[in-house]
Order: C-alpha cells, then sequence, then structure tokens
C-alpha cells in the first residue's frame, strides 16, 4: 500500500523556522517499523508553512496513499482538523490515522461525527501502526489491535491500551530516513536531524504529559543501535543533532558511556543537543560535561523551570533541581549546573515556566532576572494545561484559564492567569524580557555559522523584534503598543491551511 505521513506546520516562539526547521522523529521511527513492502512517504509541514495546501494536494496526487497517518501536538489540532478534511477531499477513500500526544490524550476530539479520521493510534505507534496496515491490507477487522480506537459506522470503539513496549527487547527497528520527501531541516545552518537513544521518565512533573501518555518508566536502546543511528543521521547529511530523549539523564553512567562511543566513532564532529535535568548536571557534571563536550555537545537545554521553592513544589519539579551531597539535599541545583556546563564552553538553553497560579509581578521579574543573568538562550514558557495533565485539573479547579483557543496553545503564549496577574500582563513581562536575551546569542552564533548568520541575521532580528517600528526602537513608542502589534502578527501566522 501507500502510505503518506505527515506532521503538522504549526511552530513555536522559540524556534522560528528561519532559523530551526527539525524533523519529527516519531515518523520516521513509524516508517522504519512498517512491512517493508509498503511504499512510505514522510513530509514535515514544518518545512513548508507558507505552502501547506500546495504541498499536501501535491503529494497528494503524485503518491495516491491509501492511508495518510498525521502526527499531532494539542496547539496543532485546529491545522491538523483542516488538513484532515483537505486530504479526505483529495481522495475520498483514503484511510486516514492520526497519533501523537493530542490524540492519545485527548481521543474524543478525533471520534467527533464531525471529523474525517478513522483511526486514533494511542501512545507509542510503531506496533499499533504496522497492525493497523496489515488489518486494512487484509480486510481484517481491528478489534485485536491494542492501542487502536476507529470508527465503526456512527460510533468510535476504543480498544484496551498496549503496554510500553522495551523498546530494545521489543525489537523496534531504527527509523527509515530515506522516506523523506522535503528539504530544508536546518539548526541555525546546519543540516539537522533528530536520534532517540531512550524513551521515558520517572518523574512526574505536573506540566508534563508524558506521564499519562505512558505511565512513568525508562527504557533504553543498546548503545550500538545509538552509534548505528547517528551515522545513519550523519550519512543522511546531519551535521547536527537534536537528542530527543524524555530524560537521557536518568541514567548519567550510560550517558557518559554514549558520550564516549560518540568519540570512539569519530561522530564528535556533529553538534549535539540534549535535554536534560538540573541536579543530573550539578550532581555529575564534573566528569560529565567535559566528555560531553569532548563528545561535541554545544547547546544543553536545561529543565530548571523555576527558580523559587513555592513555583518548584506547584510544578512538582523540586527533587530533580535538588543538589546532593553525602546522600542529603543541600540546595538548588541550578547554578551549579550552569556552571559545569559554561565551563566546559557549552550554551545553557534555560527552560523556564512563569504565570504559575500563585506568581507575583515580583516572583516573574526574579525568573526573568535569573534568565538574563545566567542563561545563553531563553526558553521560557507560560504553564499551558495541555489535556490530562496534573496540572491541567488545578488551573481548571481554581478557575484560572482564560484562553481555550487551543491553536494558542504554544507555550509562549499565556492561556492562564495567575491569582494576582491577567494572562496579558504575564506574556507582556516574558516577551518583552526574551527579546533581549536573544539577542545576546547572536554573536556566538555568529561565530560559529557566519555565513548562514550574516545570511539571515536581519530576518532572525525581524522575527524576534516583529511588531517594533522606528519610533518603538528610539524609544518614541511604549512597547505595550508593540506587544498589541505582535499578539496580531503571531495570530495571523497561526492560519496554515
Ligand atoms: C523532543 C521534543 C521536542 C523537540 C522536537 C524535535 C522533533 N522535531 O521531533 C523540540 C524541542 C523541538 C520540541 C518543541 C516543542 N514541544 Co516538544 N517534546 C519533545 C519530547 C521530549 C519528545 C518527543 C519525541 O520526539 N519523542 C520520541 C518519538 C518517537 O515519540 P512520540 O513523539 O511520542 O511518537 C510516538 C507516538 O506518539 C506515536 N505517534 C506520534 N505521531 C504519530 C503519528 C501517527 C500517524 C501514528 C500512527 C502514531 C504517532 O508513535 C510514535 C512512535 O512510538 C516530548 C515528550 C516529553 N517527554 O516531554 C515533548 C512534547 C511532545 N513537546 C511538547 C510541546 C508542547 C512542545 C512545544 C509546543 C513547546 C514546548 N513545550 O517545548 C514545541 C513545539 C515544537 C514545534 N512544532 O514548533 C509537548 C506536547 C504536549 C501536547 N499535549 O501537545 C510534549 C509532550 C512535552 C510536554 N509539555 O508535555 N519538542
Ligand atoms: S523530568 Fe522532564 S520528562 Fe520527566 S516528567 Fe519532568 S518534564 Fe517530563
Amino acid at each position: 500500500m501507500n502510505i503518506l505521513l505527515l506532521s503538522m506546520p504549526d511552530s513555536f516562539e522559540h524556534m522560528p523556522t528561519v532559523g530551526i526547521r527539525m524533523p519529527n522523529g516519531a515518523l520516521t521511527s513509524l516508517a522504519g517499523n512498517i512491512d517493508p513492502h509498503h511504499q512510505v512517504v514522510v513530509a514535515d509541514l514544518i518545512l513548508v508553512p507558507k505552502r501547506v495546501r500546495e504541498t499536501v494536494t501535491r503529494l497528494v496526487r503524485e503518491t495516491q496513499p491509501d492511508v495518510v497517518g498525521l502526527s499531532i501536538m494539542t496547539f496543532q489540532r485546529n491545522t491538523a482538523l483542516k488538513i484532515i478534511e483537505l486530504v479526505r477531499f483529495l481522495k475520498a477513500d483514503v484511510h486516514i490515522a492520526v497519533g501523537g500526544y493530542d490524540p492519545s490524550l485527548a481521543v474524543e476530539a478525533y471520534a467527533r461525527q464531525d471529523s474525517s479520521a478513522d483511526f486514533v493510534v494511542r501512545g507509542e505507534g510503531e506496533f499499533t501502526f504496522s497492525e493497523l496496515l496489515r488489518a486494512i491490507e487484509n480486510g481484517r477487522g481491528y478489534s485485536s489491535i491494542e492501542g487502536l480506537s476507529f470508527r465503526n459506522g456512527r460510533e468510535f470503539v476504543h480498544n484496551p491500551d498496549r503496554h510500553v513496549s522495551r523498546i530494545e527487547r521489543d525489537e523496534i527497528r531504527p527509523p527509515k530516513r530515506g522516506a523523506r520527501v522535503l528539504k530544508g531541516y536546518t539548526l541555525i545552518g546546519r543540516p539537522v536531524d533528530v536520534i532517540e537513544t531512550s524513551r521515558g521518565c520517572t518523574y512526574d512533573c505536573s506540566f508534563c504529559s508524558i506521564i499519562e501518555m505512558r505511565g512513568r518508566n525508562f527504557y533504553t536502546y543498546n548503545l550500538d543501535r545509538v552509534i548505528d543511528d547517528i551515522r545513519d543521521a550523519y550519512d543522511y547529511g546531519a551535521r547536527a543533532i537534536f537528542i530527543i530523549d524524555d530524560n537521557i539523564t536518568l541514567d548519567v553512567r550510560r550517558f557518559e558511556s554514549l558520550c564516549q562511543a560518540i568519540v570512539d566513532a569519530g561522530l564528535n564532529k556533529i553538534d549535539y543537543t540534549v535535554q536534560a535535568m538540573t541536579s543530573a548536571m550539578a550532581n555529575h557534571g564534573k566528569t560529565l560535561a567535559p566528555l560531553m563536550r569532548h563528545a561535541g555537545f554545544r547547546y544543553v537545554f536545561l529543565g530548571i523551570e523555576n527558580i523559587l521553592e513555592d513555583d518548584l513544589k506547584f510544578l512538582r519539579a523540586k527533587s530533580k533541581n535538588e543538589e546532593r551531597a553525602h546522600g542529603r539535599v543541600v540546595g538548588n541545583a541550578t547554578l551549579k549546573a550552569i556552571e559545569y556546563i559554561h565551563r566546559s564552553n557549552m550554551y545553557v538553553v534555560g527552560g523556564l515556566i512563569v504565570g504559575n497560579p500563585d506568581d507575583t509581578r515580583e516572583s516573574i521579574q526574579a525568573n526573568l532576572e535569573f534568565a538574563r543573568r545566567h542563561i545563553d538562550w531563553p526558553y521560557i514558557q507560560h504553564p499551558t494545561p495541555y489535556p490530562r495533565t496534573p496540572m491541567t485539573k488545578d488551573f481548571q479547579e481554581r478557575g484560572l484559564i482564560v484562553n481555550e483557543r487551543l491553536e494558542e496553545y504554544d507555550g509562549t503564549t499565556a492561556v492562564v492567569r495567575s491569582e494576582h496577574l491577567s494572562a496579558e500582563e504575564i506574556e507582556f513581562m516574558r516577551w518583552q524580557a526574551e527579546r533581549q536575551m536573544k539577542t545576546k546569542h547572536m554573536p556566538a552564533a555568529l561565530f560559529h555559522s557566519p555565513a548562514f548568520v550574516l545570511r539571515n541575521a536581519l530576518k532572525m532580528l525581524a522575527h524576534t523584534y516583529r511588531g517594533s517600528s522606528w519610533k518603538s526602537l528610539l524609544g518614541m513608542e511604549d512597547q505595550q503598543q508593540v506587544f498589541e502589534r505582535y499578539r496580531v502578527l503571531r495570530r495571523a501566522e497561526r492560519a496554515y491551511v
């Protein structure tokens, strides 16, 4: 059969497509794990945000798919529903399957009478999708496929969940990068790819969707497979790699072995970016950070979340931010983690969450000031009530959710207020502080990728400062007016289809 797999074009404020366009790791993993006789095509629509309709139309005409699969996050739901309608219009008899975080955690949104989706693959997709294709091909029923919800006449049937796979033992085959048909992946000028070394996390931060998605567990791939995967990405042209693991720092010894294996394989000429816990970096950074640098790591995304104890408690992120000595908690790990990363000449992408229920102007300022002083690239977000997270329940119970437009659930639009501040006030504070922080990192980017930055500097600055005018740059216009213009522009950008 012909299979067309699509990821959504909606992008996020901190990942402006002028400098960052990353492939979706799920789709190539699905493509690598279906029966080999199928013809599969993967298209990441983030590469064509202004040509979504034309691209989908062309791909459906060219590939004549029997099955179209879409990978969807919550803030991409509206775009996805429009693409589903377009695909159904172009090919009425096509089977449409959806998967990823949003369909898994909000099945009802796709099971509605007016939705054209036929199947929802809940949770991990490799085995469920592969079995689904066999069932479609052979005309068998769907009721024995675990992890699948399917349309049956007027109703949607939900089969039992599938167990989380022990990825190594269950033999998930490597991703199939050759299935991608669109070009232009980049991380500030370097062709970028994604790889995974593990799945899952044993923590339970209240804002994170992962626990509802797969429970608290951590399974790893064998390091030989990981090295082969990195080499495959390199052979396909990648010179930067984003490691998409939920939490690779749960096993620091293994992470250190991976760094050594990367060096031994001569793959340390690639720039790596990884997400890390502050506690792991603070408690093991002395040995881990130099090894990471040696292996080619450049950006470390630190889940700082917040620098205030009360906020960390609300976010249930206290324990992953603790510094320990002799088996005892001796303080907050953040500064020490940052120090180790900087000492090894790597950059900190600082993940912070501001606008929590009890936040005041002062508590938000304290976090923004911290970011200004200590981090290299801000990844500051507002708490966002994604389906079924514990945080969503807290916000609902306190009546603090003020915006139900899901396309704005992108992390940088404040959709909840605090007890003391409106959502607009919270977003304005973050927006204003972040623009300067981003500009501060430009020289480092210029030094690393001069040709790309020189060619795109104006576009990058224009993105960061959109909404500004000559008057505002000269200080003759109120920043609040600039913010209003920025919000209008941002809203317009969300019309992808
Ligand atoms: C890596 C990652 C990123 C990378 C993405 C790199 C890339 N291009 O792949 C970066 C840093 C860029 C990123 C950014 C964002 N992310 Co992110 N990210 C993750 C993370 C850590 C891992 C996702 C991943 O690739 N896993 C590995 C793959 C193999 O697993 P998977 O995606 O789950 O796919 C499996 C199944 O879901 C299913 N499946 C998926 N798609 C499909 C499609 C079909 C047809 C089928 C059948 C099955 C299927 O099968 C797959 C294989 O088993 C998750 C989870 C987490 N722990 O927090 C968050 C997560 C997905 N991100 C999230 C969000 C919100 C974002 C941002 C909006 C902002 C943010 N909070 O950082 C931006 C938006 C990005 C954009 N489009 O502009 C949320 C989504 C919440 C939701 N309910 O929608 C998550 C869950 C984190 C959270 N807050 O809880 N992210
Ligand atoms: S440590 Fe990271 S991956 Fe784990 S639950 Fe918290 S936010 Fe999610």
